[in-house]
Formats: structure tokens, C-alpha cells, sequence
């Protein structure tokens, strides 16, 4: 296999720069573009030690000085030699060091090239080099720990545990069908039954997790409705910590969406405040109070908000039955509650199962918002680190196997010949292997790493 070098860092100032070098050939074309001030040999260097030098130019003139970082094979990140030359930050010195590299010898690496070597070297899982290029692109601190405890393999052990019941159910299945005479089916094949169903309801578990997942990730469109005045700009602000939306005690101060993403405990908000919806001649208005409606038909959560203070109006009913035409997850928020009260708050408990009590002055309020979104979005004890299908490459392999394996349950409860269930049963383990990369077509793999960054 060639040897192979990149740019790791990104192509911009900055402190320092990284071209890093894979291969049998990375000891030797480092060696000829850098040289130890000690003067020993890269080669000769023990493993993650690192040493100071010069980078020299085709003709030997000193173009940069910097450092070397040795790893020996198989103890590196591709499991191959690898070299890391490390010099100043400049775009134009960084490019200069790696095409000496090149000139030496080096092909330069492909988008995700050095983590595809670590995959086929079997340094990691492809669920793990998932969890790599996941953890390079979160855009929040719960991504980025979802991201992690996939790196580390928390998908790869949980699939694994999938796996280790279905070769044990095929063993079974295979030793049946060595020794048909031995009678043993009657007492067995409800033992196999059991089994099965203790997978099926795992693999469905397994399949939730990347709702939830990409819910963590992605965070969820979030819309804030109510009729004017009751406060919804006051609750976005305080959701976002910033003067976001104008907040007046004038009816109508709310004209377009306004937007802000907030983190409201683990979850990741894309909130939109509205305009109030109402009937009104302002055209303007008008135009707000429709794009506010548009809004609950694409959102994945609702927030409605009531107002305390005041009786239940026709527009708090209105609202109740455009949302209650909607499939989304609706909380609803009895707002002002610092005030005296007249609303039905009867109606509004039989309208809404979900309902909180809050007001501007009272710092519980977010919490109990808190509370009611983790759980209306069943994301309560939802815990990423116990492993998540990340992606759709990862969710489909997992149908795949569910389904197989609902096949074997049924098979079985049909009572049709052993030879139908092990057919199923090998059907998801195929699935399952497919989704770690332990059998995977060249195709699949080359999709997955193309994804990643140069210097990945
Ligand atoms: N007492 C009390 N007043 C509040 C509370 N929340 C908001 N208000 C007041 O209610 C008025 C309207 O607040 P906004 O946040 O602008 O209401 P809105 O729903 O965005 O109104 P529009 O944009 O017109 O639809 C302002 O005078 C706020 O100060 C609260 O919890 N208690
Ligand atoms: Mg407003």
C-alpha cells in the first residue's frame, strides 16, 4: 500500500500547522524533508516520542524548523508508521513542507484516507470511524458527547451483544439440523423463542435511539404561538438568555418569525417566536399570523401559550383547534402567573395533557419547561453513551436486521421448519455485520470515508 500524506490542520493561519505521513515509506520521506538536530534517525526514534529539527528544501537549503512525532506500526492511529511533521502556521510554508513531502515520495491522501486505513487495519469499527468524522462536524457539547461515546465504541459493543445472541441462536440451529433424530425441538424451540424475543425487543430499542439521537444532535424545530400579548417574546427571550424579540405591552408588537436556537438542558431548540394569531385587518399582521400557522405544520414541537389573566378567549380556542389537526408534540404554557387568575384552566387540562405553569419572574418556570419538553420528546433517561444508530447508513442496516429477526419469530411461531428461521436468523446477523463494517462491500466503505475531511 502506498504511503500516504496530508494536510491535518486547517489550511489558515494559525500557530502551527500538521502534515501527517502513513505508511511503510513514512519514516524514509520524513527523513528526507526533516532533519533532527540531534541528528539521529526518525526510524531509530521510540514510539509517540517526538524531536526537534529542520525542514530542508530540494536543495538542502532550511525552509522551516519544527518537530516530529514518531509512531511505529501497528501502535498508530492507522495501525501503519506514521510521522507527524509539525511547523509554523502559515498556508504558504504548510504547503511548501507538504509538497517537499510529495517530491519525496508520498501520495497525498484522499478525504478520510488515513481513517479508512485504520478501519481496514482493524484499528476500529466503521461505527467508530462514524463516530470520528460526527465528532469533527457537532455543532453542540451533547453531539459532540454522543459523537465520542460512539468512537468508543459504545454502538460497536451494543451490536456486538445483538450479534453474540444470533451466532448462539444459529449455532442451536445448526446443531438441530446435525442431529434431527435427537427429538430435542418440543423443550427447545420455545427456549429459542424466548431468545429471539428478548433480541426483537433489543433491536426495537436499538431503532429508537435515532430519533432520539438526531433529536439530541439536530435539535427540534420549536415553535412559540398564543394569541397577542401574551408573552410569548418575553418567554423566547428568557428561553435565550437575549433580548431577542421586542417585548411590549402593545398587541401585535411580534410581526415576523423570529429565531434563535437554544439549549434548554440536553435539548437542542430551534425556536421560533410568532406573531399572535388573531383576526386582524393589518395586513402585515396578517401575513405574520399566516406564517405562524405555516409554522406549526412543519414544526416538531409546539410551545402554546396561554394567558393567565385573561378569561379563555375565541383565539385561545381557535388556536386549540389548529393544533389539536396536528400530530406534534404540543406543551402548553399557562403564562403570567404572577397575576390574578381567570382563565378556565378546566378546558385547558382537558385540551392539554402537557401543561406548565409559568411567568417572567419566576426562574422555575424554565425548568418545568425543561422537564415537560425532555419528556414529551421521550428523551427522559435517554442516555447516548449506552450506544445510538447515528445515521441512515447505521438506521437501515438495523431495519434490515429487525426485520429479519421479526421473520425468525414469526417463523417459528408458525411453526415452519428449522431451515426458515435460521435463514432469517442469518439474514440479521448479515444486517448487524454490514452495520459495523465487519462484512461490508467496498462501495459502503468508500461512501463512508468520502465523507470525511483531507488529513482524517
Ligand atoms: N405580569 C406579567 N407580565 C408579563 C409576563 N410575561 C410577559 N409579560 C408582559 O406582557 C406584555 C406582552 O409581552 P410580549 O412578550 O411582548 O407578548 P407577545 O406574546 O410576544 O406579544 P405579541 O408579539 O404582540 O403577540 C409585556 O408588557 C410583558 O412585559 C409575566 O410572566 N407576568
Ligand atoms: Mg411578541
Amino acid at each position: 500500500m502506498s504511503t500516504i500524506a496530508a494536510i491535518a490542520t486547517p489550511l489558515a493561519l494559525g500557530g502551527v500547522s500538521m502534515i501527517r505521513i502513513s505508511g511503510s515509506g513514512a519514516f524514509s520521506i520524513a527523513e528526507r524533508v526533516f532533519l533532527p538536530i540531534s541528528g539521529e534517525k526518525l526510524s531509530d526514534k521510540a514510539g509517540y516520542t517526538a524531536c526537534y529539527g529542520n525542514f530542508v528544501g530540494n536543495t538542502g537549503e532550511t525552509v522551516d524548523d519544527g518537530i516530529a512525532l514518531v509512531f511505529h506500526a501497528p501502535h498508530s492511529y492507522t495501525g501503519e508508521d506514521v510521522v507527524e511533521l509539525s511547523c509554523h502556521g502559515g498556508v504558504c510554508i504548510t504547503r511548501e513542507i507538504l509538497r517537499l513531502v510529495l517530491d519525496a515520495g508520498a501520495s497525498l491522501a484522499e478525504p478520510g484516507e488515513f481513517s479508512k486505513r485504520a478501519f481496514l487495519n482493524g484499528k476500529m469499527s466503521l461505527t467508530q470511524a462514524e463516530g470520528v468524522i460526527d465528532l469533527i462536524h457537532s455543532k453542540s457539547m451533547q453531539a459532540a458527547r454522543s459523537a465520542h461515546s460512539q468512537m468508543d465504541g459504545a454502538l460497536y459493543r451494543r451490536i456486538s451483544g445483538m450479534k453474540e445472541a444470533l451466532l448462539a441462536i444459529a449455532g442451536h440451529l445448526s446443531a438441530w439440523a446435525d442431529y434431527p433424530e435427537e427429538d430435542l425441538e418440543e423443550v427447545e424451540s420455545s427456549d429459542l423463542l424466548g431468545q429471539l424475543s428478548a433480541l426483537q425487543r433489543e433491536s426495537k430499542k436499538l431503532l429508537a435511539t435515532f430519533d432520539s439521537g438526531k433529536l439530541l444532535r439536530e435539535g427540534v424545530e420549536t415553535v412559540l404561538v398564543g394569541k397577542p400579548n401574551v408573552g410569548k417574546s418575553t418567554l423566547m427571550n428568557l428561553l435565550s438568555g437575549a433580548e431577542k424579540s421586542i417585548v411590549t405591552s402593545i398587541a401585535g408588537t411580534t410581526r415576523d418569525v423570529v429565531e434563535e436556537t437554544v439549549q434548554l438542558g440536553d435539548v437542542l431548540l430551534r425556536l421560533a417566536d410568532t406573531a399572535g394569531i388573531h383576526e386582524t385587518d393589518d395586513v402585515v399582521e396578517q401575513v405574520g399570523v399566516k406564517r405562524a400557522i405555516d409554522r406549526i405544520e412543519t414544526a416538531g414541537l409546539v410551545l402554546a401559550e396561554f394567558d393567565y389573566t385573561l378569561p379563555l378567549s375565541e383565539e385561545d380556542k381557535q388556536l386549540t383547534e389548529v393544533l389539536e389537526k396536528q400530530e406534534v408534540p404540543v406543551l402548553a404554557l399557562l403564562h403570567k402567573t404572577d397575576l390574578a387568575g381567570q382563565m378556565d384552566e378546566e378546558y385547558l387540562r382537558a385540551h392539554y395533557p402537557n401543561l406548565v405553569m409559568t411567568s417572567k419572574d419566576d426562574p422555575e418556570s424554565l425548568t418545568r419547561i425543561e422537564e415537560a419538553v425532555t419528556r414529551l420528546l421521550h428523551l427522559t433517561g435517554f442516555d447516548p453513551s449506552q450506544g445510538i444508530l447515528a445515521n441512515e447508513r447505521q438506521r437501515g442496516c438495523a431495519v434490515l436486521a429487525d426485520r429479519a429477526i421479526g421473520e425468525a419469530v414469526d417463523a417459528l411461531q408458525a411453526g415452519m421448519t428449522l431451515d426458515a428461521v435460521d435463514l432469517s436468523v442469518e439474514e440479521a446477523l448479515d444486517a448487524l455485520l454490514t452495520l459495523t463494517g465487519e462484512r461490508v462491500t467496498e462501495a459502503v466503505v468508500d461512501q463512508v470515508f468520502h465523507n470525511f475531511c483531507v488529513g482524517k
